[in-house]
């Protein structure tokens, strides 16, 4: 049983290591929610990946906190359930705001697998020890700063290098990394930043044996995806666009792309990302776990997630060296030669150094029944 005895909902700042520049902004530093649950003497902890704007999708941080304390906490505070699939159902009857029910969720499943220690990704149905890692690089100066920062990623290891593009600057990145590293999987990530009227160019990234373009037009689209997939080579790969396992099996039935970077937050939760992963099965699409620069909680939630079969394509899920100079948790997530070990304790096998956490918090709240 899952007793869920009291919350606490906390937002900590964190500097990054690297400028992250994408089609729709730069990123600096990182704003982490963070929710724990606490029951049987056991706590259960998630992060959000919600951001104060709605750059990336349309939920925001806080809308999240005001969603979380005054309708969603309220709901399974103080109540049992009889597995985290109860309790994702109890917030079933809410729209949307998936990012925010995703907290609650993935709290719950770190909590659930504590009480019968055992690692999440096994309660998942993962069964992989170690997981396949690439890296997302932001927009760079110039070609020689790009080709610079993927050969220092290629020699660390990383089994795949994606290129955030933009229009006018994708061609360019992609063709001076391709000729410098004529055999590695190479991708690229647009955030939404191209409209069907761009065809033209996207063609062009055609002759770079991209293993997929990422999410080039808009964030909410399905439909544009599939006329513009009929019209490349190249396999396109979904991200903003869904949101739940109805809407993979919309746009995989829509032939809006051939693989899946699944997040587990922006789908509503581990068992909705199981959903996502089973429907892409189906289709035969790999899927690969994707990553909102995370702290080592929601991290370490992607990497058991990513234990799953058909996870067949290396994730974003790099070391957490590379984003933070001290991470929140105690345990170091790194990976070796492009594979990051699954944690073995249980739950998520991490835990939060408190202790570095109070320097860096920016809002504590305690919620109970
Ligand atoms: O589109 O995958 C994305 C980061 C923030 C928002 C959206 C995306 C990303 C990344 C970073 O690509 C992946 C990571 O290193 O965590
Ligand atoms: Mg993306």
């Amino acid at each position: 049983m899952l007793k869920i005895e009291a919350a606490e909902l906390i937002v900590i700042r964190l500097p990054l290591k690297f400028r992250f520049e994408t089609s729709f902004g730069v990123q600096t530093g990182k704003v982490v929610p963070l929710l724990v649950l606490h029951g049987q003497g056991l706590e259960g902890v998630a992060e959000g990946t919600m951001e104060p704007a709605p750059e990336y999708r349309e939920e925001t941080l806080a809308g999240a906190l005001e969603l979380l304390r005054n309708t969603f906490l309220p709901r399974i505070l103080g109540k049992t359930f009889a597995n985290p699939e109860a309790l994702e159902a109890a917030l079933g009857q809410f729209r949307g705001n998936r990012m925010a029910r995703a907290m609650v969720e993935m709290a719950a499943w770190d909590l659930w697998a504590r009480q019968f220690g055992q690692p999440l990704g096994r309660l998942l149905g993962g069964y992989k020890e170690q997981v396949e890692v690439g890296v997302s690089l932001g927009i760079q100066a110039d070609e020689a700063a790009t080709v610079d920062i993927v050969r220092r990623h290629v020699e660390q290891g990383y089994r795949r290098i994606k290129l955030k593009i933009k229009p006018g600057w994708d061609v360019q990145p992609v063709r001076a990394v391709r000729e410098a590293f004529p055999d590695i999987r190479l991708t690229v990530d647009a955030n939404s930043a191209y409209t069907l009227a761009d065809t033209a160019s996207l063609r062009e990234l055609d002759a770079y044996a991209l293993t997929y373009i990422e999410q080039p037009l808009a964030w909410d689209d399905l439909i544009d995806h599939a006329e513009l997939q009929s019209r490349l080579n190249t396999a396109l790969c979904l991200d903003e666009s869904v949101t739940s396992a109805q809407d993979a099996r919309k746009g995989l039935a829509l032939r809006a792309g051939r693989v899946i970077n699944l997040k587990v937050a922006r789908v509503g939760g581990h068992a909705e990302a199981r959903r996502v992963h089973d429907v892409a099965q189906s289709f035969s699409v790999p899927v690969w776990c994707g990553g909102m620069l995370e702290s080592g909680i929601g991290r370490a939630h992607n990497i058991h997630l990513s234990s799953l079969p058909n996870f067949r394509l290396p994730g974003d899920t790099s070391s957490a060296s590379r984003y933070w100079a001290q991470d929140i948790i105690h345990e170091p997530l790194e990976a070796t030669d492009g594979l990051m070990p699954v944690p073995t304790g249980p739950g998520t096998g991490v835990t939060l150094n408190r202790e570095f956490m109070a320097t860096v918090t920016e809002l504590h709240e305690e919620h109970r029944a």
